[in-house]
């Protein structure tokens, strides 16, 4: 019942995007449909991310989907933010003791942290989100609470009712492998949580407006078996060399469960075409990050206007193939993250950089500023 009263709120936009019928082709994407727009943690780029002012914020500002990344308290609810650790993004350490803290396995390294699984739900609604980077604005920090998924996924449907248009949910499921073992979940207990609670919210249906992530592959297979949502591949790399080519440093290398179960393929592995047909098995779409996707040239240009010749600088020199190779499959790619406040690889300014991967054929953009976003799209109609 749900999906048909969501159906009718559907924008044309969006329908083409989930593999609709196609009338602007203008874009190259795999469906000939505009690509999407993610509010990457929500409009992160202007408020505390992970929060549902920062999601509402990227819903005003035209974002088809919200990023919820998901870790378990310790009660087992879904809640919503980046690092298991509590650390960085809330004021956990002005309102509990450093008795509290632990010191666990993350992906393989030792961590000493708040950790959201040491936590109820109780006691981090004591919380309020704070602004990890200190370069944006403080002024939030204290004023919001952190979010459960089910928070999220009611303000989504609220958001899309009253705007008339569809507000797709993009969660991610983080550090499954950690969740399973070092946290004390059980395997496939994270996995399993979420597939019921977007099942209650969505249906079982690939047409829901739902977008299933992890940078782990098991879980996703996994998933595969137990939902028709779309679920996507995250890569992921350590850096950019001086030589433009991917860095791949522990624990940024490889999926975290291919270190445990000793398969030797990297993340740069899974986007070759063997790769890519490996993921077409149990993915729909491959969520790369944005240098995998196109080749840059050191050719001695400043171009973000610090007057400092750095990996940034670089001129950008169209698709690595990638895009095109995942497109051959029948894989959506979509990457990240693209910010105002950040110089991407070979711009200065933001709209054009993701204008650039849109004309090359990119299905979605993470953006913490999604209006920038919108803007990059409206201007390539
Ligand atoms: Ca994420
Ligand atoms: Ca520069």
């Amino acid at each position: 019942m749900k999906i048909k009263t969501l159906a009718i709120v559907l924008s044309a936009a969006f329908l083409q995007a989930c593999g609709g019928s196609d009338d602007s082709p203008a874009f190259k994407t795999l469906s000939g449909a505009e690509p999407l727009v993610i509010g990457h943690r929500g409009a992160s780029g202007i408020l505390p991310e992970h929060t549902l002012e920062a999601y509402t914020a990227a819903i005003e500002q035209g974002a088809d989907f919200i990023e919820p990344d998901l870790v378990l308290t310790q009660d087992g609810v879904m809640i919503v933010r980046h690092e298991p650790m509590l650390d960085g993004t809330t004021d956990v350490a002005s309102k509990f003791p450093a008795s509290r803290m632990r010191t666990r396995n993350v992906d393989g390294v030792a961590t000493t942290a708040y950790f959201a699984s040491d936590f109820t739900l109780a006691e981090i609604k004591t919380l309020r989100a704070v602004q990890a980077r200190a370069s944006r604005s403080q002024a939030y920090n204290g004023l919001y609470a952190i979010p459960t998924l089910d928070e999220v996924i009611a303000l989504a449907k609220a958001e899309g009712t009253r705007r008339g248009r569809a507000v797709g949910i993009y969660p991610e499921i983080k550090h499954s492998t950690f969740h399973a073992g070092e946290a004390g979940f059980g395997a496939n207990v994270f996995e399993d949580k979420l597939v019921a609670t977007l099942h209650a919210a969505y249906g079982n249906v690939a047409s829901a407006p739902v977008f299933i992530q992890s940078f782990e592959v098991s879980n996703l297979q996994y998933l595969n078996t137990r939902t028709n949502i779309k679920l996507v591949q995250l890569i992921d790399a350590d850096d950019v060399k001086d030589d433009g080519s991917m860095s791949l440093v522990a624990p940024y290398h490889k999926p975290y469960d291919f270190v445990v179960n000793n398969d030797g393929r990297s993340f740069a592995d899974l986007l070759t075409a063997s790769g890519l047909d490996f993921i077409k098995t149990y993915a729909d779409a491959v969520g790369p990050w944005k240098p995998y996707l196109v080749k840059t040239v050191n050719d001695g240009v400043e171009r973000t206007g610090d007057s400092t010749l750095t990996i940034n600088d670089r001129r950008v020199d169209g698709s690595t193939g990638v895009i095109e190779m995942a497109h051959q499959r029948g894989l959506l790619v979509h990457t990240w993250t693209f910010r105002d406040d950040v110089s991407g690889y070979g711009f200065k300014d933001p709209k054009a950089e993701m204008q650039y991967y849109m004309r090359l054929g990119i299905d979605g953009v993470f953006t913490d500023f999604p209006s920038t976003g919108v803007a990059a799209r409206a201007g390539l109609r």
